[in-house]
């Protein structure tokens, strides 16, 4: 059975797999990935009124029958847009069940139903993950519960989804710590509770190399929502919290753009933490809506966004991951159709926010500009300080000898602003 036959292939005006930019096809740049939750699951249900979608894909939600629907569908989706990734949540596959065991046993047989359509297909997973938020046992977390038992569940489920996304030949596996955070410290010992999701994390990991995994893990840091406070407020938590546990090793970090925003940063921001400290692994590509305080999850459209941000993926030398569209149709947009649109939205602005990236690399004035304003740190003074020629009481003596600093050079913001639209706009 066809799903998507009847609509029309996504015309992309800026994604062409094959070309090259900066020495690399596009499709190595960007190796794109469905969601699939949102694109096979999320029908537009909000706190306000029920599902504007349908995507049961001709089978009863709840059922295997629906699972394997859900892969048929996905499989077509991804080649019709050209995609040759997916990332999943366990509980995306299948329906849970009362008993781990029956719901274990579900994943053993969906898992060799999308195995077949891997080979078939050449599609890939780059990520996997547990689903632990949504069940009620995690409502105080799940590496952060107050309860033993429920740690004992989520390392269940973290062991499932690492086994599965070994099978799929994932790239990478995901923590993203939902409600790994707390509503008020009147109820929580904060600095156990984050020793324990360590101590997950390291169980993880041990468990994941032992099996095989070669690929890297992930922090995919969050401020709020549905916490009030995560304990993965942004990167620079994050990798402080990595290193604090001896998890750095192994870990590295998948930016999501709309949770960059909501920390108070933008997704550049993020990515340039990631960087600078080595540890950019891989991005959710969305884009949030600064008046909304919360996570919109729309497809990305902002082409300065996406310029910034493969601005910084090209300057790292790339992911080990890749570009997961956690990202979901509006509510109205609740055709096939759309869902076809909204990817090519999405990889099309990638694919121009990697074009225009480039040629800000290749124009070279940014690149200029800086070397000049760092200049002063390349040699003399600046080169002493960094070397740790001097202590502070002997720059004291310095700075007494030589007096005001000599010139103030522009932060020539403006002009480079100009640089970036002419860029963009020609
Ligand atoms: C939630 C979110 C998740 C993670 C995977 O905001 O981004 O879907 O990407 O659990
Ligand atoms: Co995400």
């Amino acid at each position: 059975m066809s799903y998507f036959d009847s609509i029309p292939a996504p015309v992309f005006r800026y994604y062409r797999p094959d070309e090259v930019i900066l020495g690399k096809p596009m499709k190595e740049h960007l190796p794109f990935a469905m969601a699939w939750w949102h694109n096979l699951g999320a029908a537009g249900t909000d706190m306000f009124g029920t599902a504007t979608a349908d995507k049961s894909f001709g089978a009863k939600p709840g059922t295997m029958e629906h699972a394997r629907a859900k892969v048929d569908a996905g499989f077509e989706f991804m080649q019709k847009l050209g995609i040759r990734y997916f990332c999943f949540h366990d509980l995306d596959l299948v329906p849970e069940a009362e008993d781990l065991a029956v719901t274990n046993a579900r994943l053993d047989e969906i898992s060799e139903y999308i195995l077949a359509k891997e080979k078939e297909t050449g599609i890939r997973c780059l990520w996997g993950t547990a689903n632990l938020f949504n069940n009620p046992r995690y409502m105080c977390g799940a590496g952060s519960s107050n309860s033993p038992e429920v740690f004992c569940f989520a390392a269940a489920q973290v062991k499932k989804a690492l086994d599965l996304t070994v099978k799929f030949g994932g790239r990478g596996y995901v923590f993203w710590g939902g409600r790994e955070g707390y509503e008020t410290l009147l109820n929580t010992k904060m600095g156990l509770e984050q020793e324990n999701i360590a101590k997950l994390m390291h169980l993880a990991v041990d468990y994941g190399r032992s099996i095989g995994f070669t690929g890297d893990f992930y922090i995919e840091p969050k401020p709020k929502e549905p916490m009030k406070h995560q304990y993965d407020f942004d990167a620079a938590t994050a990798i402080g919290f990595l290193r604090q546990y001896g998890l750095d090793k192994d870990f590295k970090l998948n930016i999501e753009a709309n949770h960059a925003t909501l920390a108070g940063h933008t997704f550049q921001h993020e990515l340039r933490v990631c960087r600078v400290n080595g540890m950019l692994g891989s991005i959710d590509a969305n884009q949030g809506d600064l008046l909304l305080g919360w996570d919109t999850d729309e497809f990305p459209f902002d082409i300065y966004e996406t310029t910034f941000a493969m601005y910084e993926v090209l300057k790292a030398g790339g992911l080990t991951g890749g570009f997961n569209f956690d990202a979901k149709n509006r509510r109205p947009s609740n055709t096939m159709a759309d869902m076809v649109n909204a990817y090519a939205l999405g990889m099309d602005s990638f694919a121009l926010g990697l074009k225009k990236a480039a040629t800000l690399i290749e124009d070279g004035r940014l690149d200029r500009f800086l070397e000049e304003r760092y200049a002063g740190w390349t040699s003399g003074l600046g080169a002493d300080i960094r070397s740790g020629k001097y202590s502070l009481s002997e720059l004291a003596a310095l700075a007494e000898k030589q007096g005001k600093p000599s010139s103030l050079p522009s932060g020539g913001q403006e002009e480079l602003q100009r640089i970036v639209n002419e860029i963009l706009f020609g």
